[in-house]
């Protein structure tokens, strides 16, 4: 079916209905969940008479976001079977990256010179920040079986080829452990644990985001350089955080510095432990505070700081948070985050991208439906509107003793109903705003890999290539291991930006930008960069950074002691 006919379908007048049949009709009336492969865009792919073109072959590339951010609480019960539980907490940030994933493949499929034979189809997963779903999804991709949770899926049937991501480390460690036994390869955007750098323990993994080796080394030489001698710490409950503050830890009592306290923040909702940490904070004389986390475990201290009105300390941030909306467009935050000095991810600017964001269509897929009720705070589902302004009218019936309640229903409106159309342009939303693009640039490129990779297979001649007795492997029909060969040795230029890419020992080099947060004239932050740390250069000269442009907490231009 086209999606005009798909979407004329479920949407035919209702109001028409009288009430007395309205039960069968609600039931009808519901908008089916989207069958995600009627809505595929490779579908969509006919020449100008209607027909197919050229039939090309289809290779599948996985995507694993946190598009939730935690698991709605399971019940404990064990009286009836258990189900894998559903997710809660939209991500705006994660839903973009999703998004940039489709917009690349749709790029690539595009193009003529790159895949000219083959088109990339997907498959969409939302580990929902939990390392229990991020499992389950790897093994629902390995294993093709069709899965109770509807996930983004385009070219069914047809060979996979590797899985983008996952998001936060302790998710991919634990996918890298299972597709490295099938020697299948991943590509992570945002993985960037030390721990997944050994190549004894990931053999297929490789990612397009620094280790954090660089970052933690980073972050020592920021302390050193401003002479601090005294800072706490707080790192997120998972491997990020521990590893990242280890090693930060290891390098500064090197030289001396002392660490003043070492908070770990909690996974799961508990006040007792945030106030618990915002005590030490407060207690403590260090005014230097160090914090790698991403912004998701951070939100829940930051809105006790601002309960307590924390101020007059130095937060350094890890690069998960540094231009996190969530934390610094937080209402209030300013005079407890001033000053905030962080490491980010070089910025890019992808053009196209925006318009393929505001280009969303909600019916497209649940996710997308989902994003949308999310942000417009309404409902797409006529069913559901109207059964709640049935319960509006009967309610009102019920207390005027009014007979013709049942005209008054079939002309209610339901209430907070959208329909489709808002324009997401208006809508001050993370997920548009595209002047942030780092995480977002690392995902295009994760993407593009696999696709130039998928790219030399293709090409290769027979004869000449690089397995057994120069044999070639074949697209429509090759297995792992064959693109991971190919996937190591892939260079390319990134489109748009320029910038040559390639994977040194899977992993790419510790590029950082040092960002300051400056409150701008309209109040909100800015995020400046005030330098830059480069871990291929020597070791005098990695770090570049400019003092005299920072603003420290309090508007002051003095670099602030550490106790
Ligand atoms: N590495 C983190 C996850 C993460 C992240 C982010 C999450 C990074 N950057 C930005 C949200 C937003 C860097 C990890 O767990 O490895």
């Amino acid at each position: 079916a086209t999606s005009g006919e798909r979407v004329g379908n479920e949407r035919s007048s209702p109001q028409s209905q009288s009430a007395s049949n309205l039960k069968i009709n609600e039931t009808w009336m519901q908008r089916p969940r989207v069958d995600a492969e009627a809505s595929c865009k490779l579908k969509a792919k006919f020449n100008l008479n209607g027909y197919k073109s050229v039939e090309k072959k289809t290779v599948v590339v996985g995507g694993m976001f946190s598009v939730h951010k935690r698991l709605a609480s399971a019940d404990g019960n064990t009286t009836s079977e258990p189900v894998s539980s559903g997710c809660e907490g939209f991500n705006f940030r994660s839903f973009r990256w999703t998004q940039t994933m489709l917009f690349a493949i749709n790029e690539i499929n595009a193009r003529t010179d790159l895949l000219p034979k083959t088109d990339l189809g997907y498959v969409i997963y939302d580990s929902c920040f939990t390392i229990s779903k991020a499992v389950e999804g790897t093994l629902t991709y390995l294993t093709g079986q069709d899965e109770a949770v509807p996930n983004y899926r385009c070219g069914s049937g047809a060979p996979l080829a590797a899985l983008v991501g996952a998001g936060g480390s302790d998710l991919s460690i634990a996918t890298a452990r299972i597709l490295g036994l099938y020697y299948f390869p991943q590509v992570s955007y945002a993985s960037s644990c030390s721990v997944l750098e050994s190549q004894f323990q990931f053999p297929t993994f490789l990612r397009t985001i620094p280790s954090d080796v660089h970052q933690s080394t980073a972050m020592a030489h920021l302390v050193l350089h401003f002479g601090w001698t005294w800072v706490g710490t707080i790192a997120s409950d998972d491997d990020y955080g521990k590893y990242g503050i280890k090693e930060f830890k290891e390098q500064v009592e090197e030289a001396g510095v002392c660490i003043s306290f070492s908070e770990t923040l909690p996974k799961r909702g508990s006040p007792e432990a945030i106030q618990r940490i915002v005590q030490t904070v407060l207690e403590s004389t260090a005014k230097i505070i160090m914090v790698f986390s991403s912004d998701v475990d951070l939100s829940p201290l930051l809105d006790e700081l601002l309960r307590q009105n924390v101020t007059n300390r130095t937060w350094i941030a890890s690069e998960a948070w540094v231009t996190s909306a969530a934390i610094a467009r937080h209402p209030g935050v300013q005079q407890v985050l001033a000053g905030t000095l962080g490491f980010g991810l070089h910025r890019a600017d992808i053009p196209g991208l925006q318009r393929h964001l505001l280009g969303i269509d909600p019916y497209e897929h649940p996710l997308a439906e989902e994003f949308w009720e999310r942000a417009f705070n309404c409902t797409l589902d006529y069913g559901r509107a109207l059964r709640n302004a049935k319960a509006r009218v009967a309610r009102a019936a019920q207390e005027t003793g009014n007979a013709t309640a049942g005209q008054a229903l079939a002309r209610a409106v339901p209430e907070g109903l959208c329909s489709g159309q808002e324009s997401l342009q208006r809508l001050n939303n993370t997920y548009t705003d595209v002047s942030q693009l780092r995480l977002t640039y690392s995902v295009y490129k994760s993407v593009y890999s696999v696709a130039h990779a998928l790219h030399n297979l293709e090409d290769c001649e027979p004869g000449q290539g690089p397995f057994e007795n120069g044999s070639c492997a074949d697209i429509s029909n090759f297995e792992p291991w064959q693109l991971m060969y190919y996937l190591k040795n892939v260079r390319f230029v990134v489109p748009h930006t320029g910038e040559k890419f390639e994977f040194k020992d899977g992993g790419v080099d510790g590029l950082y930008e040092i960002i300051n947060w400056q409150i701008n004239a309209e109040g909100e932050f800015s995020y400046v960069q005030v330098g830059f740390y480069n871990s291929t250069a020597p070791a005098e000269s990695k770090m570049t950074i400019n003092n005299a442009s920072i603003i420290w907490n309090n508007g002051i231009l003095e670099v602030p002691r550490s106790v």
